[in-house]
């Protein structure tokens, strides 16, 4: 997934582009950047501004989208008239998500966006978003109405809907003791709260933002977004580190499990002739934390691993609670062997069981067709039973548990590891 920030550069990389660069690679996004502005600033004080000129920032702009493909786009400082004049002539063919962050002034007190140029970002850019992530000053200075009770809140999100965003995100309320909220305005009003952490940091209005763009290009609800959003913010707070010797700089500890799975996916694409082991139902990849409780614990791919022709393609995103039968067998695995981590499923074919059992790996069988009636009406109880039925007696974790299948029950084999770098390695001898 390819996002992009357009908006200042932040020396200190606590805000601007520099910030949005770090949130979409934490997510695992490719991250790409058009200049507006250059600010100097650190953790104590800001500095100056040096806006860009319109043919550079335009260049910059047409040198992207001549060549990626955008998912997504977040705007965040444009300073003056002419900046935001240019953004809008280039964004107003596309259509892409567009988050508008309307950043006004910075927490060290710099002005991000000069007087004369509020009448236009108004008129440009407000009605070219998709969402509009105001904080409660924001909002006032915007709507022009002061924001002290639910009422006066609605009628400031109303005002700026009308200026033509088509969802408005108000975030920052503190509308509940030791609570941080958001007012949701997209096709419902919701208030979304979280935690409040006490603490004066640089930076979380971007991470807000654009780990924001990044759930709204994924195809996700405004309010699925906004809350994805408000954890990713809260996460970053809560791990905001002082790097420097004034106000502590944001930071979302990255995920090392999302990498992992995501080059073992990757490596699985690439080995000769997969699409032969990719079954009907297809397959799942999963990898658990430490120690799992649910399927929201397990990590795994929201589209599956789909056949496509002589290729196999990962489709959607890896998300935890993102598989259910291969996440409910692993979480059945490492109920008992708890340093099994990992598993995929495979198509059942008698050479792979061959294969693997010639190889030396553990493998193991349940049978489906013994399955107890109580269990096969329960849903989703049917593949619990079975891998506790296959291992009941093992004193080892099997590398490889399947099944044959039975009556609309497609027969399967599922591959465990402790890792899904040692899954693949299993798998690369036995099947390429
Ligand atoms: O947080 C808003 C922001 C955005 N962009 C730049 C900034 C700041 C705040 O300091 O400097 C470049």
């Amino acid at each position: 997934m390819n996002l992009l920030s357009i908006g200042g550069s932040d020396p200190s990389s606590g805000a601007g582009i520099q910030s949005d660069v770090k949130t979409f690679a934490s997510l695992n996004a490719y991250g790409l950047t058009t200049i507006t502005a250059i600010t100097s600033q650190n953790t104590s004080k800001f500095g100056m501004i040096q806006p860009v000129s319109k043919t550079i920032l335009k260049n910059q702009l047409d040198s992207i989208f001549s060549d990626f493909d955008v998912d997504g786009i977040k705007i965040g400082m444009v300073y003056n008239s002419e900046i935001i004049k240019t953004v809008f002539h280039t964004l107003k063919k596309y259509s892409i998500p567009i988050i508008v962050d309307p950043v006004i002034q910075s927490t060290t007190g710099g002005m991000l966006i000069q007087k004369s140029a509020v009448k236009d970002f108004k008129k440009f850019l407000i009605p070219i978003s998709t969402v509009i992530t105001p904080n409660k000053f924001e909002a006032e200075f915007i709507s022009g109405v002061k924001i002290n009770s639910k009422k006066s809140l609605q009628k400031a999100g109303k005002i700026i809907q009308e200026m033509g965003a088509k969802s408005v995100v108000i975030t920052g309320l503190e509308l509940k003791k030791n609570y941080i909220s958001d007012f949701v305005m997209a096709e419902n009003q919701d208030i979304i709260e979280n935690n409040k952490i006490k603490s004066i940091n640089h930076g979380s209005g971007c991470n807000y933002s654009a780990s924001m763009v990044f759930s709204l290009a994924q195809g996700k609800s405004v309010l699925e977004s906004a809350k994805f959003a408000q954890k990713f913010t809260f996460d970053s707070i809560k791990g905001a580190q002082k790097v420097g010797k004034g106000v502590a700089i944001t930071h979302k500890k990255i995920d090392q499990r999302y990498f992992e799975l995501s080059n073992a996916i990757n490596n699985f694409t690439k080995i000769k002739n997969i699409y032969q082991q990719i079954p009907e139902c297809q397959t799942n990849f999963v990898f658990s934390k430490k120690s799992p409780k649910s399927i929201k614990d397990v990590l795994g791919i929201s589209g599956r691993i789909v056949k496509t022709g002589k290729s196999v393609t990962k489709v959607g995103t890896l998300e935890y609670g993102g598989s259910k039968h291969v996440a409910t067998a692993l979480l059945a695995m490492n109920t008992k062997f708890h340093h099994i981590h990992s598993a995929i499923n495979l198509k059942f074919q008698k050479e792979t069981i061959v294969k693997l059992e010639k190889n030396g790996f553990n493998v193991k069988i349940y049978d489906r067709v013994k399955e107890p009636k109580y269990i096969k009406n329960k849903e989703g109880s049917s593949i619990k039973w079975g891998i506790n039925n296959a291992i009941k007696d093992s004193k080892e974790p099997p590398d490889a548990i399947f099944h044959k299948g039975d009556f609309g029950k497609e027969p399967m084999i599922i591959i465990f590891g402790t890792t899904p770098d040692s899954i693949i390695k299993k798998i690369s001898n036995v099947v390429s």
